[in-house]
């Protein structure tokens, strides 16, 4: 069992005792999204009176969001309101998100609970590696870590030589980044005369994109950390959502203030305990902007099993990617961490990797590129084909396709503070 618990009666709670919470907040979460247009002209306040009627009520869209930007969800009066955070999305509006005093309150209840689950406490400084402004990502860690008592260095994102000199400096304990950065930090230690045993770090809370198994032994190799992930999204409220504990079998959810389902996409249909399929969450303690069964559009599988942490809280898989970075090549279903898994750590390839779909005729084409370790390399023709093949041949065994891959140079694939790009898409422009 775990000794490093923030909220006891909740993380060791039975699960009769977790569900009676649920069905309370559930029914009041019901009547106050009343306070929504949207929800009212959807709902009867009196629809809950077991658990199973969640399956009752309405899903909730990013589209039906953007139809009421900027504030059409939010549940109370202006003066309430005392902060607002928006998704990063790239394309269009962004989905808007507010919060009252309390719901900060429950925000960084939920993150304190998921860095103590880390291991980390009042004696450890945290170095913020996240961009701070409407992402959610930086200050939903500073609060949460603040709040565990730890010391904040909120340096943001970029600047990777500042980065590394600081985490050295003052003696950061913690890193928070994607685990992107994470990685591009752990490569760059070398090139600024540094190795990680002239750090002190100890943990990497990583989140705000998802990683592989191998990439996660990559992060904790060059930065000497423990390197657990968290989970969540803006539209709920930011990070908070679930954690990794160090078992890592699977993100405990902070299930008293979210109610968690799978279900099929296609059909909308919800799917039994353990299978795949995308995950939908509904809001339980939010007073500012309670959302009702959210389709998330990320694919994940819950799991119901007890941890041998003792904590007794439903744990959600890595996730294995997004409905819409989902590509369909030759009829297959391609996600990049499928191509993650293959390509990081192997022998002679940096862990820096993308997907690049083009149109061939009425087709999609998908060429996975990735770079090699040494600019040597790609004059000894005869190693990188071997290279090439095995390569081929590892993904074609994951994928059952044929990929073609493309070895570049390195440093040749864009690095990024923020959230990685896996996919390029370029099927607009044709070929
Ligand atoms: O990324 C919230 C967050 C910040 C979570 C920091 C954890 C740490 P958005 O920018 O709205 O919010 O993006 C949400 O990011 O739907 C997932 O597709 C993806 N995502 C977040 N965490 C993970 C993860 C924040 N651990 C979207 N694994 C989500 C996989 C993740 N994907």
């Amino acid at each position: 069992m775990s000794d490093k618990i923030w909220n006891e009666s909740i993380e060791l709670g039975s699960r009769d005792y977790i569900r009676s919470i649920q069905l309370e907040r559930l029914k009041a979460t019901v009547a106050h999204a009343g306070g929504v247009r949207f929800y009212r002209e959807r709902l009867d306040s009196d629809v809950i009176h077991t658990p199973d009627d969640l399956r009752k009520l309405p899903f909730t869209t990013k589209s039906d969001l953007r139809d009421n930007y900027p504030f059409g969800f939010f549940a109370v009066p202006k003066e309430r309101v005392v902060r607002v955070h928006a998704s990063s999305g790239t394309t269009g509006k962004p989905t808007v998100v507010g919060y009252t005093a309390a719901d900060l309150d429950s925000w960084s209840e939920c993150v304190a609970r998921i860095i103590t689950m880390a291991g980390v406490t009042e004696r450890d400084t945290a170095q913020i590696s996240f961009g701070y402004g409407l992402f959610t990502g930086a200050l939903g860690l500073h609060y949460g870590l603040e709040r565990v008592g730890a010391a904040v260095i909120p340096i943001s994102s970029g600047n990777t030589a500042k980065q590394l000199m600081i985490m050295r400096d003052f003696g950061v304990t913690t890193l928070i980044a994607t685990p992107s950065y994470a990685i591009h930090l752990g490569d760059a230690l070398a090139e600024h005369g540094m190795s990680k045993d002239d750090l002190t770090l100890k943990y990497g809370l990583l989140g705000a994109e998802g990683h592989t198994l191998s990439m996660n032994a990559e992060i904790e190799g060059k930065l000497g950390v423990l390197a657990l992930e968290n989970y969540g999204l803006s539209e709920v409220g930011g990070p908070g959502v679930s954690g990794e504990c160090p078992c890592k079998r699977g993100m405990h959810i902070n299930e008293d203030n979210f109610i968690c389902e799978i279900i099929d996409p296609d059909t909308l249909e919800v799917l039994p305990p353990g299978a795949e399929g995308e995950l939908v969450i509904t809001t339980i303690n939010k007073e500012c902007m309670p959302l009702l069964r959210y389709r998330t559009r990320d694919i994940s599988r819950l799991i119901p099993e007890r941890c041998e942490c003792g904590r007794a809280s439903l744990r959600m898989a890595k996730v294995k990617g997004r409905t819409d970075d989902m590509l369909i090549i030759k009829g297959v279903n391609v996600y990049p961490s499928q191509v993650e898994s293959v390509v990081i750590g192997m022998e002679h390839i940096s862990p820096y990797y993308q997907l690049v779909v083009t149109k061939k005729g009425r087709f999609d084409n998908l060429e996975v590129h990735v770079e090699v370790d040494d600019p040597a390399l790609l004059e000894r023709y005869s190693e990188l084909e071997a290279l090439e093949r095995t390569l081929r041949e590892k993904i074609h065994s994951v994928l059952g396709l044929d990929i073609r891959v493309v070895l570049r140079e390195p440093k040749s694939i864009e690095r990024t503070a923020g959230k990685a790009k896996r996919v390029l898409d370029l099927r607009g422009n044709g070929e």
